[in-house]
């Protein structure tokens, strides 16, 4: 029994994923829509729709009731729906000068159309979905302006006078008249359940509350779409901006799509094949027409340059804007990875610093350290990024040891200093010690000895020198001083003519 009741989760657990899994396919329908800004065509009708009674239809929006007393204007499509399940979202816009409105707005997914009456400016009994948008309180209930929903298969008569209280699906309570922006309506029809949504026209881009929901609905499968306003002694201006109908289609309905789908990849191909085509039609003109290639490429460069420059379709805006915002989050996240690598650098030098300080002063412990934790020697300086724990361990151990160092240092600074203080206080106290130790009579001697020397060179130096004194001038005269030279010349061109004549004497000879 267990068993059967886990099965019986997992296949409801199955049952629900795939029923998720499903998509729902839309498809807009335009022959049961309009919006501006060309609702209407030159002869003032609106394509697909037919307009009647006081309804105006304009460029942007139709006025299926003026402000004016008792008028009645509607709107119907031209063809029956061909799809079960649907919604239509609407624009609208009720206002008028008076603090109290009237009477209404309606939109109708009915059987029959084009036909006048009470309710709303329809006809009060219909086969299918009303929905009304009930400015006027009928009944007194000071419950107005109200939107509500009827559904009739054509049996009931819609009871203006109590608002239709007892003949209502469902509704809320909203006051939609004279609001800044249109009230937007969506009324959804899928898989027998109704639901009804609408903004309070407050903000342009409003998202749209849920009004009512409602189960088991069952609507005909193909009916007209209507829309129709009425004023009574008040009035309003019952306005309809927009109107777009969606088909909804379930998965399994996307066969239809798929076919659709292949049918647009032939009409793509067929298209490809034409543009081919054409531009070998044009290789081939211009080659036969030479002169007409210049103008042809200025004419493609111009052509190329207006559909680049002047228009902007809003998909390429979004690309652009998408663009222009990641260009902006790249040269930010340029900037931020900048600032980072600074950081990086900056800490690096601190770190490198901080080891080449720490290996500068203890390198030897630092080397006996690496040895012992069996890890390469701090490359300090060597841009090591990440300071490491037995890095830390030397730096603190050379630390300890510099501060033992320090210690002994202070501690032998200490015990000098102590020293030379005894020393002093004993030369104080005893002056002549050091002419009995034996090393000061010895300067002494010496002094004495060197003064002794001065004494005797400055003798040596004051004892009078004797002068060199010149022979007489009567020693000889300047007449035996030329005798002598004359006497020795003439000896001396004897001997080297009597020389001269033995060396020819000679070379006879020879
Ligand atoms: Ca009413
Ligand atoms: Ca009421």
């Amino acid at each position: 029994m267990a068993l059967f009741s886990i099965i019986c989760a997992i296949l409801t657990v199955f049952f629900l994923n795939y029923a998720a899994s499903q998509s729902q396919y839309r498809r807009l329908e335009y022959k049961y829509s309009f919006k501006g800004p060309y609702i209407v065509l030159k002869d003032n009708t609106v394509p697909f729709w037919d307009v009647g009674g006081h309804a105006i239809a304009s460029d942007d929006q139709v006025r299926l009731a003026p402000s004016l007393k008792a008028r009645k204007g509607y709107m119907w499509t031209k063809a029956l729906t061909s799809f079960e399940w649907w919604d239509v979202e609407m624009s609208i816009r009720v206002s008028g000068n008076g603090r109290i409105g009237a009477d209404g707005l309606a939109f109708w997914y009915a059987t029959d159309r084009m036909q006048e009456g009470d309710a709303f400016g329809s006809r009060t009994s219909w086969n299918g979905l009303g929905l009304f948008f009930d400015s006027f309180d009928n009944d007194g209930k000071m419950n107005n302006p109200y939107v509500y929903v009827i559904l009739n298969d054509g049996r009931k008569v819609f009871d203006h006078e109590a608002d239709g209280v007892n003949q209502q699906l469902g509704g809320c309570l909203r006051d939609f008249r004279n609001k800044p922006f249109p009230i937007k309506v969506k009324i959804e029809y899928y898989h027998n359940v109704l639901t009804v949504l609408m903004t309070n026209g407050l903000t342009a881009d409003e998202t749209p509350e849920l009004c009512l929901r409602a189960e088991n609905v069952f609507l005909p499968r193909s009916a007209y779409y209507g829309l129709s306003a009425a004023t009574g002694g008040l009035a309003d201006d019952h306005d309809v901006l927009s109107f777009i109908t969606t088909s909804l289609h379930d998965q399994s309905q996307e066969r239809s799509v798929q076919i659709s789908q292949m049918e647009r990849q032939k009409l793509e191909a067929q298209f490809r094949d034409y543009n081919e085509k054409l531009k070998a039609q044009q290789e081939e003109y211009l080659k036969q027409h030479p002169e007409k290639a210049a103008q042809h490429q200025q004419q493609q460069m111009q052509q190329q340059g207006n559909t680049g420059t002047q228009f902007e379709n809003p998909q390429d805006r979004a690309f652009r804007q998408i663009f222009d915002g990641q260009q902006f989050i790249h040269l930010a996240v340029q900037q931020l990875n900048k600032r980072i690598d600074e950081i990086i650098g900056r800490q690096e030098r601190t770190l490198s610093a901080v080891s080449a300080l720490s290996s500068g002063q203890g390198q030897g412990q630092v080397v006996a350290a690496n040895a012992q934790y069996n890890q390469p020697p701090a490359a300090a300086g060597a841009g090591g990024s990440v300071i490491q724990r037995y890095e830390v361990d030397q730096i603190l151990r050379t630390q300890t040891e510099l501060q033992n160092a320090l210690r002994d240092i202070r501690a032998f600074s200490a015990d000098i200093q102590t020293k030379i203080t005894n020393l002093q206080h004993v030369q104080s106290q005893q002056p002549a010690s050091y002419q009995q130790a034996g090393q000061g009579p010895s300067l002494t001697e010496v002094r004495d000895a060197v003064n002794n020397v001065r004494q005797d060179t400055a003798a040596i130096l004051a004892r009078p020198q004797p002068v060199a004194s010149c022979p007489q001038p009567n020693c000889i005269n300047t007449l035996w001083f030329g005798a002598f030279i004359a006497v020795q010349t003439v000896i001396f061109v004897a001997v080297n003519l009597f020389k001269g004549s033995g060396e020819s004497k000679n070379k006879k000879f020879y």
